[in-house]
């Protein structure tokens, strides 16, 4: 049996609505997913909503509903928000249906089992923002390292031995270098584990709003522990015969915030070990978004909500510019002025113009069929070479998780076209009636704008799709493939060449 690529986004918390951090990680997932795909491999694709613990119980009762209404209609904004952004994934998870919470309550046992869990009591810091506890020197100014404000808490609490897995995690580590993306992230988890780690308090007994523990009367799961087994109760377990489970575990991406590493690098692999389960193979950690340099708050009030900012640049272009902006792991900045200058650059000006200008030329000269290739010349072999470059130069950096270095290689190729046309000058052929010349020509920039937007497939589906069904060469998303990526004699010899309106508007305006 062939295991699929399984890819997850964290679990979103539903205290809030969804904002540009969220999309953000889902948009790069999906975008992995969908380039798998095309890479011909299966691919599981996971996202849900994390609806437990003390943060989400007081939001509740601040908005004075009861907390089960408020986390379903929570929950539903996230899941909108899946079909805004076009998701492909394959499930949807929340931590507040039956089967998960069966799921985790199993965790929990086969911990308990196995001799990973005692009963004792916990006396330290927690921040509610983050459902995290923080040892007295993490401690900033009397605050999270965050910046989240900490309480001090006493009351009776389950353990998790995690000082154990000290050892147990740093051979892991070693043993599998490229566990955590990038590198530099890695080194900080490698320091926090090497400093030592004390058990964790895994259970809570001073609110109810989590999955309970039947025979622990009085105590419900730290949220942490209830949210991290999403990514096995969704594939089925406890059930170990779940084909699902067997197909997808262990995952093959675990995408997250940097903010959320420790609890994906180190709790979450050690519950793993302490379970006697296989370990995922990486754990991706992206940058953060400020906005206009900012952090985005709600008491600022510049919290940006994807669904306006799609309603007024399109899904494509934002999908475009989060994955382009910043290379993956760094932090980046959400400015009016970056969104302008990366669209109107490089989509109106650069693939919309390049689209444009060879689409008139083609109809124009061959009434809307698509001209045939005669004899190449250097000039044509150096755009062939170029194109077979920019194809291998793309998947070694999209499997690397390296979006904007691929969308780079890809802009590139759109400029190199952009140039070839005007050296060829192929307006002066058409004058000069060398119709084999400009055939040819246009043919293989024809065939560039394809493997052009079936590259930006991954990151702009809408724009790509019009554009292949344009050039006659589309029938169905999963019948895109990498491999046709190579091949510069892809379309059909007169097949038509269908009008398409303007791609990428300038968007100066919709963001005033
Ligand atoms: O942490 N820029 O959920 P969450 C970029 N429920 N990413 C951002 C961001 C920003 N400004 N703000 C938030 C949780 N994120 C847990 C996860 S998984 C088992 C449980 C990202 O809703 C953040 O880094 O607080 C994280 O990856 C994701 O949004 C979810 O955050």
């Amino acid at each position: 049996m062939e295991k699929n690529i399984y890819i997850t986004t964290p679990i979103y918390y539903v205290n809030d609505k969804p904002h540009v951090g969220h999309a953000y990680t889902s948009i790069a997932c999906d975008s992995l997913a969908r380039f798998y795909k095309m890479l011909g491999k299966k691919v599981f694709f996971l996202t849900g909503t994390d609806e437990h613990g003390l943060k989400i119980q007081q939001s509740a009762k601040e908005k004075n509903i009861d907390t089960q209404s408020f986390v379903d209609l929570m929950s539903k904004k996230f899941h909108d928000l899946t079909s805004v952004l076009m998701l492909t994934n394959d499930d949807f998870i929340r931590t507040t249906s039956e089967k998960h919470k069966e799921g985790a309550r199993q965790f929990w046992s086969s911990l308990e089992e196995k001799g990973e869990i005692y009963l004792d009591k916990y006396s330290g810091w927690y921040s509610i923002r983050d459902e995290a506890y923080y040892q007295e020197d993490e401690l900033i100014d009397g605050k999270a390292p965050t910046g989240g404000s900490v309480d001090w808490v006493e009351e009776p609490s389950y353990f998790f031995r995690l000082s154990k897995y000290q050892k147990p995690l740093l051979d892991f580590y070693s043993k599998n270098p490229n566990f955590v993306y990038p590198q530099s992230r890695f080194n900080e988890v490698i320091k926090f584990v090497e400093r030592g780690l004390k058990d964790l308090s895994i259970s809570r007994t001073s609110f109810t709003w989590g999955v309970d523990i039947p025979s622990k009367k009085g105590h419900v799961m730290y949220v942490w522990l209830d949210a991290l087994t999403n990514y096995i109760t969704a594939l089925g377990y406890p059930d170990n015969s779940s084909e699902k489970l067997k197909k997808n575990w262990p995952a093959n991406y675990h995408i997250v915030g940097k903010d959320i590493l420790r609890f994906h690098a180190i709790y979450w692999p050690a519950f793993l070990m302490a379970a006697e389960m296989r370990l995922p193979s990486q754990i991706i950690a992206h940058g953060w978004w400020t906005v206009e340099k900012e952090k985005m708050s709600k008491s600022i009030g510049n919290v940006v909500d994807p669904i306006d900012i799609i309603d007024r640049i399109g899904l494509d272009s934002f999908r475009y510019f989060l994955l382009r902006e910043v290379p993956f792991g760094n932090d980046g900045d959400f400015s009016k002025h970056a969104i302008i200058s990366r669209i109107n650059s490089e989509l109106s000006n650069n693939i919309g113009n390049f689209i444009n200008r060879v689409y008139a030329m083609s109809t124009s000269n061959f009434g809307n069929q698509i001209p045939r290739y005669g004899q190449f010349l250097e000039s044509e072999k150096k755009i062939e070479l170029k194109i077979l470059e920019t194809v291998e130069q793309y998947k070694y950096y999209f499997l690397n998780v390296e979006f904007s270095k691929a969308l780079g290689a890809m802009i590139e190729l759109v400029s190199a076209g952009n140039k070839y046309i005007d050296t060829m000058q192929p307006w002066s052929l058409a004058k000069e009636n060398q119709t084999e010349r400009l055939s040819t020509i246009l043919r293989l920039m024809l065939e560039t704008i394809r493997i052009v937007c079936t590259m930006t497939y991954p990151i702009m589906p809408l724009a790509s799709v019009k554009v292949l069904k344009s050039l006659s060469c589309f029938d169905g998303d999963e019948n895109l493939s990498y491999e046709s990526l190579k091949n510069i004699n892809f379309l059909s010899d007169g097949s038509p060449i269908e009008k398409i309106d303007l791609l990428f508007p300038k968007i100066d305006k919709k963001l005033s």
